[in-house]
C-alpha cells in the first residue's frame, strides 16, 4: 500500500507566503509596466479555473499535448529506461498519467514526484493518481521550482517533464536562469521532457486565451480575489477587465488585469497602500510562443542534447524529449 504524501519543501509557513504575495505585489505595481510573478495565479481557486482553461475549445494547448503524450509515452519510457519522474508545475497532473502508466507498465513501481504552488493541487491529484496507479509512489514538493530543483540530485536517474509550455511564462532572462539552474542540477544522462507552445496564426493563439465563456478572464481576475482575501485588498473586481493580446514581434502572449475605475489596494500586511488609475494596467503573465528552429540551438548551446521532437501534424505544439549532456 502506497501512501500520497506531501512534503513542504520550502518549510514557508502561510504567513510567510502572505507576505511573499503582499511583497510581490508592492514590487510589481511600484514597477513600470505593472506587473506581478506569474506563479502567484496559482492558488487553490486558480489551479481550478486553470483546469477550466484546458477543456475550453479555443485552448488547444492541452489536447495536443495530452495525444502527444499518449501516443508517445511508450516510445519514450522504453528510451529512456526506468526514471524517478519529476514533474514541476504538475496542477492537477491529468496529462502525466499516461506517461506514468507506461513507465509502471516497463518497469513496475515508479516514484513520481510532483511539485506546485498549490498544495491543494498536489493533495488532490497525488490521491488520485495513487489511487488509479497503485504502482505509484508519489511524494509532493509543495514550493516553488528553485526550491525543488535543489532536491533533484539525489533522484538521479531522472526524468524532468516540464509540460503545458509552462516555461513560456518565463521571459528571456528568467528562462536562461531556469535552464542554467537545470542544467546544474540534473545529472550527465538525465532526460528533460519539455512541452512547448509553438508560433502560429495570431488568431488561433489569441482566442487561446480570450475564451468565450470567459475562464481566462475568471483566471486573471482571481489574483485580485487572491489580494482581497489574503492581503485585505478591498479591490472592486466587477472593475477589472482581463485583455491578452498576441505580439508576434516578441513571439507572446502578454495578459493584462485593466482597471476600469480608480482604486485603492491595500496591502494589509505591510500596511501599504498602492493607487490605481482608471485604465491602469497590470501585467499578470506572459505566454511565450517557440520556434523549433530556434529553440533546439538555444537548448543544445546550455548542455542539452534535443533527442527527439514530436510534434502534431500542425505543428501547433512540440513535444521535446532532451538529455543532459556530460558537461554544461
Ligand atoms: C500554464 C503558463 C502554460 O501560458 O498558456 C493560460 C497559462 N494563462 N491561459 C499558458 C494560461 C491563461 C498557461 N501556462
Amino acid at each position: 500500500m502506497t501512501a500520497a504524501r506531501v512534503e513542504i519543501v520550502q518549510g514557508a509557513s502561510p504567513q510567510d507566503a502572505v507576505l511573499e504575495f503582499a511583497q510581490a505585489v508592492v514590487l510589481g505595481l511600484s514597477d513600470r509596466p505593472r506587473w506581478t510573478p506569474a506563479r502567484f495565479l496559482y492558488d487553490a481557486d486558480g489551479s481550478r479555473l486553470f483546469d477550466k482553461i484546458t477543456d475550453t475549445p479555443e485552448y488547444y494547448l492541452t489536447r495536443i499535448e495530452a495525444d502527444l503524450l499518449e501516443e508517445h509515452a511508450t516510445a519514450i519510457a522504453r528510451f529512456t529506461g526506468p526514471r524517478t519522474v519529476v514533474e514541476l508545475g504538475s496542477g492537477s497532473a491529468r496529462k502525466t498519467e499516461r506517461l506514468l502508466s507506461a513507465y509502471t507498465r516497463h518497469y513496475g513501481p515508479v516514484r513520481y514526484v510532483p511539485v506546485d504552488v498549490s498544495e491543494d493541487a498536489l493533495q488532490r491529484s497525488a490521491t488520485s493518481l495513487t489511487r488509479r496507479n497503485p504502482a505509484l509512489s508519489i511524494r509532493g514538493l509543495h514550493g516553488t521550482y528553485d526550491a525543488a530543483l535543489q532536491e533533484l540530485a539525489p533522484l538521479s536517474p531522472v526524468l524532468l517533464l516540464f509540460l503545458g509550455s509552462t516555461v513560456g511564462n518565463l521571459n528571456q532572462t528568467e528562462a536562461l536562469g531556469f535552464w542554467r539552474q537545470v542544467s546544474g542540477s540534473l545529472r550527465a544522462g538525465d532526460f528533460v521532457l519539455l512541452g512547448v507552445d509553438l508560433v502560429k496564426d495570431a488568431a488561433v493563439i489569441e482566442a487561446a486565451y480570450n475564451d468565450a465563456a470567459g475562464w481566462s478572464a475568471a483566471f486573471t481576475r482571481n489574483l485580485f480575489a487572491r489580494m482581497n482575501r489574503e492581503l485585505d485588498a478591498g479591490l472592486d473586481l466587477d472593475a477589472i477587465q482581463h485583455e491578452a493580446i498576441y505580439r508576434p514581434d516578441w513571439r507572446r502572449v502578454e495578459i493584462y488585469a485593466r482597471f476600469q475605475r480608480r482604486q485603492t489596494l491595500n496591502v494589509r500586511p505591510l500596511d501599504h497602500e498602492l493607487v490605481l488609475e482608471t485604465g491602469a494596467r497590470i501585467m499578470t503573465e506572459i505566454s511565450r510562443k517557440f520556434d523549433l528552429a530556434d529553440l533546439g540551438p538555444y537548448l543544445e548551446s546550455l548542455g542539452f542534447e534535443v533527442v527527439h521532437a514530436f510534434t502534431d501534424p500542425r505543428s501547433w505544439y512540440a513535444l521535446l524529449l532532451l538529455r543532459r549532456g556530460r558537461e554544461t
